[in-house]
């Protein structure tokens, strides 16, 4: 048994929305009390996590006057500072209050729009000062029920104002932080813009600062539409553009689920971590999920421990699968290794593509042996090898 204890290296963070989601839903009210901020960094640390990370009113509740906002930071930074706790990433909740029920950036009343530009202000020097290098945007609440409520491309412009003036700001105040965009296709609007990675990534090239901006993928959101997790990310790094990362479980296209790591498409995680550890990704794991409605505080910190000990798990199996000599002349018979290699040499230019002797007929003929890498991956998976 490999060892599966979370180390501060390993880079674990959640949420304080996670471990302190009080299971409200749609249809029922919370079955958990509210969890106080402190009390999590503490039994994070425990765990072994190494971060923290928030939306401005998880620790501040909205309209919390001077006093109280300064209190409950004081309170929170006493707690980092007793448990070494960083805080990597900082978000701002811009879809719980009723003001933003047509979204902030994009939404139609420019007063909204304004107002949550100085929301974001405010809590990115609060980041800046707790030394988070990234800022994620989620925007849940930027879209539509009605493609008669909006205009895409003018809302698009909007999108892209907003970016670009907290761009300049965070340029401006000399904070050494980058902005990563989170998409999501739908949930809760019925559907929101910037709604998968591959339109997170055209959108950033637009943007007047693109080096500032990445991405922020996370699992069930790209597998809610229905697309693999997997390739959504290793298009973002291929784009230079992996920015951080959001580790969860989703069974395929329904509402959000939020599983916890690995309780969803087990498979489609164990490549995700198999990229993301091959690829030498060093930012944060980033658990964004929710403790099932049924757990008490008990399966609450349960659930936590077993997204870090499923990421370690899989690490470990993936190293196990690329280091299995079977495994390595599988994906050689099947020809993997000359993906690598360019379709043209150095010296050739598209002229010398006539001179091939190849015989379409004899490559259409040979068997690829997928099937037998795919079987070494699951057993793998499943502890058999
Ligand atoms: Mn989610």
């Amino acid at each position: 048994m490999p060892d599966l204890t979370p180390r501060r290296e390993d880079k674990f963070s959640f949420g304080l929305w996670t471990v302190g989601w009080q299971a409200r839903d749609p249809f029922g009210d919370a079955t958990r009390a509210p969890l106080d901020p402190a009390e999590a960094v503490h039994r994070l640390a425990e765990l072994g996590a190494y971060g923290v990370t928030f939306h401005d009113d998880d620790l501040i509740p909205f309209g919390s006057d001077d006093t109280e906002r300064a209190k409950r930071i004081a309170a929170f930074r006493a707690a980092l500072d007793a448990t070494g706790l960083v805080v990597p990433m900082v978000t701002t909740n811009l879809f719980a209050h009723p003001v933003f029920k047509d979204g902030a950036f994009t939404a139609n009343d420019r007063g909204v729009r304004r107002f949550a530009l100085r929301k974001v202000m405010r809590n990115l020097d609060l980041a800046a000062e707790l030394g988070a290098g990234t800022y994620v945007f989620w925007g849940g609440r930027e879209g539509s029920e009605s493609d008669a409520a909006t205009d895409v491309p003018t809302a698009l412009d909007r999108y892209k104002e907003a970016i670009d003036v907290l761009c300049g700001y965070v340029r401006d105040r000399g904070y050494d932080m980058r902005f990563a965009l989170e998409p999501k296709p739908n949930e809760p609007r019925g559907d929101i813009f910037l709604p998968t990675v591959g339109h997170g990534l055209a959108f950033i090239e637009r943007l007047e600062h693109p080096e500032m901006v990445g991405l922020n993928p996370e699992v069930g959101h790209e597998q809610m539409a229905g697309l693999n997790m997997v390739h959504a990310v290793g298009q973002a790094l291929w784009a230079g553009k992996l920015f951080h990362i959001d580790l969860n479980g989703q069974h395929g296209p329904k509402y959000d689920q939020d599983l916890v790591f690995g309780h969803g498409d087990l498979k489609s995680a164990f490549f995700l971590v198999d990229l993301l550890e091959h690829a030498g990704y060093d930012g944060p794991r980033h658990f964004d999920y929710k403790p099932l409605r049924t757990e008490t505080a008990d399966g609450v910190w349960a659930s936590a421990a077993a997204n870090m000990r499923t990421y370690l798990l899989l690490r470990e199996r993936a190293a196990a699968f690329r280091a299995d000599p079977e495994v390595r002349e599988a994906a050689a018979a099947a020809g993997l290794d000359q993906l690598a290699v360019p379709t043209l040499a150095p010296d050739e230019t598209y002229a010398d593509l006539a001179d091939d002797d190849f015989d379409p007929g004899e490559a259409a003929e040979r068997g690829l042996g997928y099937e037998r890498l795919d079987q070494l991956a699951v057993e793998h998976i499943l502890g058999a090898r």
